[in-house]
């Protein structure tokens, strides 16, 4: 626990394939988080695949990202490894449905970052939506094409594809800060303790986000809820600088810079870390407002000498 208890800020990123549509299906807004979008319009899985093939940011560079937490004060990045939507922003052998395979960009996002926070000294860790997968029949989540989850070999898809896919993460990317798994609809202490243990036997100083189905290493707040008090157990903030966590492009409601610095200053102060997300454009581009959000934070933490 002891980098989590001194790191405080972090960057969460949310990327995938919904910051293509951002927000938008067939000319329609769809209301709702941009990385919902999927199941807000219950797009069928063949029609969603297809996005994959359209999956090409040529302007990112995970350096650039990384430099710009670091100028923000973070100390850790979390991106978004498979969100509910299925789909693996990593090269995996598990499931063709990944970023090297089923795109024309072929690169391995999840790679490029990690290797990019090894060499600017940031602790690196990955989301992944361990029991939401609308891409798999036997998934939580998707009803519009596979029907009600009571219905489903739930445990099937655990052992055939989020475990492997989890054990992938701990093998190739060097070490893992923590995961962060998500919405653990249907998942079972039962279920989740061969997570736990694939994680404490691959990398033992991997830590657990709170939200996997058993409890982990620390509490994970409600998004964007600052707790009033000082809070005993370890815990982390997830908040959005707008209201999406995947890229909208209506969504231009941003927090303002000195909201922001009073909330970390707020978490900090009671205890807890801040894990604020960037929701990067289809491009490979962290929107510019979030970007001068960042950096405005990090000035503020310079001038007063916290980092
Ligand atoms: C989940 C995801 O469904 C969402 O897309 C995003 O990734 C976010 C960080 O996490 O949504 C949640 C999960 C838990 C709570 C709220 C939203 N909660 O406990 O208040």
């Amino acid at each position: 626990m002891q980098w989590f208890r001194e790191a405080k800020f972090g960057l969460f990123i949310h990327w995938g394939l919904y910051a293509i549509p951002a927000g938008e299906w067939k000319g329609k807004p769809v209301p709702g988080i941009g990385e919902w979008i999927m199941n807000r319009a219950k797009i069928p899985v063949g029609e969603y695949e297809q996005l994959a093939t359209q999956f090409n940011p040529v302007k990112f560079n995970a350096e650039e990202w990384v430099k710009m937490a670091k100028d923000a004060g973070m100390k850790y990045v979390v991106i978004t490894s498979k969100h509910h939507d299925g789909f693996a922003m990593y090269q995996s052998a598990v499931s063709k449905y990944n970023v090297v395979d089923a795109t024309p960009f072929k690169r391995d996002v999840v790679k490029e970052l990690a290797l990019a926070c090894a060499k600017h000294g940031l602790k690196f860790g990955v989301y992944y939506s361990q029991a939401q997968d609308w891409h798999e029949k036997n998934g939580a989540g998707n009803s519009w094409d596979f029907g009600p989850d009571p219905q489903k070999d739930f445990d099937q898809y655990l052992r055939d594809k989020a475990l492997p896919q989890l054990k992938e993460l701990m093998s190739n990317y060097g070490p893992m800060c923590l995961v962060w798994f998500d919405t653990p609809r249907m998942m079972t202490k039962e279920r989740s303790q061969p997570f736990i243990d694939a994680i404490h036997q691959m990398q033992p100083a991997c830590l657990i986000d709170g939200r996997l189905g058993a409890s982990g290493d620390y509490r994970s707040m409600g998004d964007n809820v600052i707790p009033g008090t000082v809070v005993k157990e370890d815990w982390e903030v997830p908040a959005t600088l707008n209201h999406t966590w995947g890229f909208k492009k209506d969504d231009n409601d941003w927090k303002t810079t000195p909201d922001l610095t009073f909330k970390l200053v707020d978490i900090v102060s009671k205890g807890g870390n801040y894990l604020l997300n960037v929701g990067p454009t289809a491009e490979g581009v962290i929107p510019q407002p979030s970007q001068d959000n960042l950096r405005g934070v990090g000035k503020w933490l310079k001038v007063n000498g916290e980092s």
